[in-house]
Parts: C-alpha cells; structure tokens; sequence
C-alpha cells in the first residue's frame, strides 16, 4: 500500500514504479487463504442452521424411501402408488455428522388430482430456499420433462442422484435408500456443502453474515488486484488496495489503517 501511494504522490519526480507482478505475488497467498476462510464460513453457517435439503423428483423415484433413510425413521408413508406423497413434510435430524433439514415433496407429473395439483404447488417455495435441491431419478431412466422445466431456475443448487442403484448400473451419485447404500450420498453432500472440509475443520470460521460478506468483498477486492494490466493508471493499485485494508479493518474490528500506515510510509523516507 505504502509503495501504491508513493507511486501516485512522487512516482513521476522521484522514479518509483509499482511493479505489478511483484504485487501479484504477495497478494496470490493472501487471496487462497481468504477461499479456505470463505468455504470455512459458509460450511460453518450451514452446520450451524443446518443443510435445506430438498427432495424432488417424478412420483415413485424414491422421495419418501430417501427421506425417511435419511431422518432414521419412517415418517414419509412409502407406497408403490404413485403420487402418494401430497403435502411436503419436514424433518431436522443429524445424518452422519450432518445437521439436516430434510423436505419431501410431492411428485412433480402433469395430473388433474386437485389435491396433488396443490401439493405440486408447494414445492416452488421450498426449492427457493433451498441449500441443495437433490433430483432424484431411478437408474437407468431419463429424467422427467415436469422436473427438468421445475428445476432449471434452480440449476446451480441441483444434484442429480440416482435412485434404485440395486435394480441398474448408473453413472454419478448412485444410491439404494431401500439397501442403506449412501455413501455416494454422503460424499457428494460433503463435497458440496462444506467444500470437501470435515465438520472439525470449521470450527473457529468467521460465523456472522456480515463477516461473511465483508470477506466476499474483499476477496473480490483482490481478484480486481490480481487481474490489473501493466498499463493501467497508477491511482487505480492504490485505491483498491486502500479498499482492501479497509475491509480488513471492518473485518478483523481493529482499526489501525492509520498508523500502519504511518509504520510503512516512514521506511520510504519520503515528503518526511
Ligand atoms: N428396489 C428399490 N426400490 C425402492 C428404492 N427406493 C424406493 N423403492 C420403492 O419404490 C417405491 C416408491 O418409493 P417412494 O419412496 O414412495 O417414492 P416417491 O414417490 O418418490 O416418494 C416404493 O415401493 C419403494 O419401496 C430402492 O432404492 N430400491
Ligand atoms: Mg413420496
């Protein structure tokens, strides 16, 4: 920062130049640290309020097996009928060390079943809130058109899981719910939500939302850093990375932007 400032004030007069790939180089180890700290945070606040995890799929993919495979007991009713469930049920458990929020929902088809149509109108609002939207498609078959048009505003929170793994080969995240074979499950959920971290390694992460955003905002800061071009205007290194400190500051709640400065500044020797 103090080499930054410099630049602007005496560049020209006392021949200091901000060399780019030096900056890049000091900032590279900072900005990985702060992805660790990010991923950290957001798996800490889902341990902490638990995984929303939808269920969804055509009738008979195997919802309510997983549901209740998943919540240790059986609080879905399981037929072979479709469209059996309706409403959209919700359980808290813990699944192998994972605080769960667990939502079944109702079979996604065209019907005319004015009760169905109801709880079909449900579930929209729950893949909203949704951390993770799990679409269930037996093995071996395509998935259906009403849950790929459901889903597609919500793509980037899907999984797809392939259910009935004990009748058919398939490809991806295969599970059996009927067999308490999940540990494809079980992988994928921890590679998604947490980052591949264990649930001890979050212990300590920035917690609050407001923390979390600062640190999304400086990481940011950094990415801007780390892509300036050679021939950008020497003000431009100077005020981000007064951003930067000052989102530390914010971040860390200690305000010593001043007087490190000063710190800096005074091994310079310069306008002093
Ligand atoms: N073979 C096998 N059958 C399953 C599996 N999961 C569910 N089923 C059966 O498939 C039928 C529909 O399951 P269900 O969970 O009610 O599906 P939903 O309509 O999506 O809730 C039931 O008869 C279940 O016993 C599985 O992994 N393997
Ligand atoms: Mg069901």
């Amino acid at each position: 920062m103090a080499r930054a400032e410099a630049v602007v004030d005496y560049g020209e007069e006392e021949g200091i130049l901000l060399n780019l790939k030096d900056l890049a180089e000091t900032l590279a180890p900072l900005r990985a640290r702060f992805h660790v700290e990010q991923t950290r945070a957001r798996a800490a606040l889902h341990l902490r309020e638990g995984l929303r995890l939808a269920l969804v799929g055509r009738p008979n993919a195997g919802k309510s097996t997983l549901f209740n495979a998943l919540a240790g007991e059986d609080r879905a009713i399981v037929t072979e009928l479709p469209g059996t469930t309706r409403d959209s049920l919700e359980v808290r458990c813990e699944w192998r060390g994972l605080p769960l929020r667990l939502y079944d929902t109702a079979g996604l088809r065209e019907s005319q079943d004015p009760v169905e149509r109801l709880g079909m109108a449900r579930v929209g609002p729950l893949l909203e809130d949704a951390d993770l939207i799990l679409h269930l498609v037996p093995a071996g078959e395509a998935a259906s058109a009403p849950v790929e048009v459901a889903l597609a505003p919500f793509w980037a929170k899907v999984l797809e899981v392939r259910t009935f793994a004990d009748l058919a080969e398939a490809p991806g995240v295969a599970i059996s719910a009927q067999r308490g074979d999940l540990d494809a499950l079980e992988a994928a959920l921890k590679e998604r939500l947490l980052g591949g971290l264990a649930p001890d390694a979050c212990l300590g992460a920035l917690a609050t939302d407001r923390q979390v955003a600062l640190l999304d905002d400086l990481s940011r800061q950094l990415d801007l850093l780390l892509s300036l071009d050679a021939g950008c205007p020497p003000e431009l290194p100077a005020s981000l990375l007064q951003g930067a400190w000052g989102l530390l500051a914010r971040l860390t709640g200690e305000d010593r932007a001043e007087s490190a400065l000063d710190a800096l500044f005074s091994g310079f020797c310069l306008g002093k």
